[in-house]
């Protein structure tokens, strides 16, 4: 960092299919984070407080219909829409949790099989956002998460389709992805998340570069 400078802080993005921990495990890594002096943020996408993810909220609950690219580039848009924002609170100094982000992008558009839409294609609608600093995936397999209750009400909530996710999500995993076996206790899961997250949390303070997709 420049002398004096602040030290910036880490983007960590927590992914996964629905149901397979995410929310919670953000929430802990949060308290942990903030009970140890950390600044940080918990953010999540889609962001549906925003025009966009108001539409993107309309194509989840089934109240709107779209065509498939169009939903997906809205979801870029809602990554988009808060780039400089993200840029800024990291180069301050604050750590961001991200509950979803590209990799959701990529993974559940390029289940849908859809020929025009594929990974590639939907890597490339990535490219010019910060590359996680980590990402924490936590893997599950969907016959367990569709047990879980809450799994089934929107849009993709279907275990044929949520078993295309995890492949996708599999084919994204570079070796650099913190992958947990998600069926674990919410605190056991934990654990492995905090020490993964101070190191990544330390490695950009001592000024490592925030990378870009797909660097
Ligand atoms: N989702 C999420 C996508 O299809 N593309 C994306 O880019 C993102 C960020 O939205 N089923 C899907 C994954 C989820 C749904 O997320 C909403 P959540 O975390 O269930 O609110
Ligand atoms: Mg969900």
């Amino acid at each position: 960092p420049a002398p004096g400078g602040p030290r910036r802080g880490a983007l960590v993005v927590f992914e996964g299919i629905d149901r397979c921990g995410k929310s919670t495990q953000c929430s802990l890594l949060l308290e942990s984070l903030q009970r140890r002096g950390v600044r940080a943020e918990l953010w999540r996408f889609p962001d549906r407080t925003t025009p966009i993810g108001g539409l993107i909220n309309e194509y989840l609950q089934k109240k709107a219909a779209l065509d498939d690219a169009v939903i997906h580039l809205l979801f870029v848009a809602n990554r988009n829409e808060k780039r400089e924002e993200m840029l800024r609170l990291l180069a301050g100094g604050t750590t961001l949790v991200l509950d979803r982000y590209s990799y959701s992008g990529v993974a559940y558009t390029a289940a849908k099989g859809v020929p025009h839409l594929d990974a590639g294609f939907c890597r490339a609608a990535e490219t010019g956002l910060p590359a996680a600093d980590l990402v924490v995936y936590l893997d599950l397999d969907p016959e367990q998460s569709a047990a879980r209750g809450g799994f089934g009400s929107e849009r993709y909530e279907k275990v044929e389709f949520q078993k295309k996710v995890r492949s996708q999500y599999g084919a994204l995993a570079d070796g650099r992805w913190l992958r947990l076996d998600a069926s674990q206790p919410a605190e056991q899961l934990q654990a492995q998340v905090a020490a993964a997250v101070q190191r990544a949390v330390e490695r950009a303070a001592a000024g490592e570069p925030l990378g870009r997709l797909w660097d």
